[in-house]
């Protein structure tokens, strides 16, 4: 059922360029390009904090154009990594950029990116790429350790299904 679920979910953020997997009820796109998620519906938080995050290319390999880095703060929750302008919109779970589906992701240091110190590779199971750069070292080995655990968790907290007569696909989070 899994594997049947992850093609279809494959097939959305072909489609769209980014990953759009708003959940029903917990996660959704409000007022300002802002995406309000339900703290109560959210899985358990593993890390947080502060990381300047630079998109390198889009679904598919496709080079951004959007490539300069932002300073996020940013979180992983149950396989989301999440963005957020800060602490504050964190605790009110507002966030500032569409979430990262963690599963399947691959992720090492940019040791051949050396414009900047301490950052770290993330390329989806889409083929999206991201950079981040954390504040020193320690913090850079902690996400790096946190965000290869994640993407390499079986698919066990999502649930998605697609709604009729629209091109939209939620992931729902289950507790199990
Ligand atoms: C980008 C910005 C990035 C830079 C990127 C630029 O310009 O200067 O810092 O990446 O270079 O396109 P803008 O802010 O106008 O979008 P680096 O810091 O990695 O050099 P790139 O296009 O070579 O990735």
């Amino acid at each position: 059922m899994y594997k049947n679920c992850f093609r279809h979910f494959r097939v959305t953020k072909a489609e769209n360029d980014i990953p759009r997997f708003n959940t029903r009820r917990s996660l959704r796109q409000g007022p300002n390009n802002r995406w309000k998620m339900d703290s109560s519906n959210m899985p358990p938080v593993t890390v947080e904090g502060f990381l300047e995050r630079k998109q390198q290319s889009n679904s598919g390999g496709k080079r951004s154009t959007i490539r300069s880095w932002k300073n996020y703060y940013t979180v992983i929750s149950g396989q989301l990594l999440c963005f957020f302008k800060d602490q504050g919109d964190f605790k009110d779970w507002k966030a500032a950029a569409a979430p990262i589906f963690l599963h399947n992701a691959t992720c090492e240091k940019a040791l051949d990116y050396t414009k900047k110190k301490h950052v770290i590779r993330l390329i989806t199971s889409d083929g999206s790429e991201f950079l981040f750069q954390a504040a020193n070292k320690e913090s850079q080995e902690d996400w790096q350790q946190k965000l290869v655990f994640t993407s390499n968790l079986r698919l066990m907290h999502h649930f998605h299904s697609r709604r009729k007569n629209t091109n939209k696909f939620w992931i729902r989070f289950v507790t199990m």
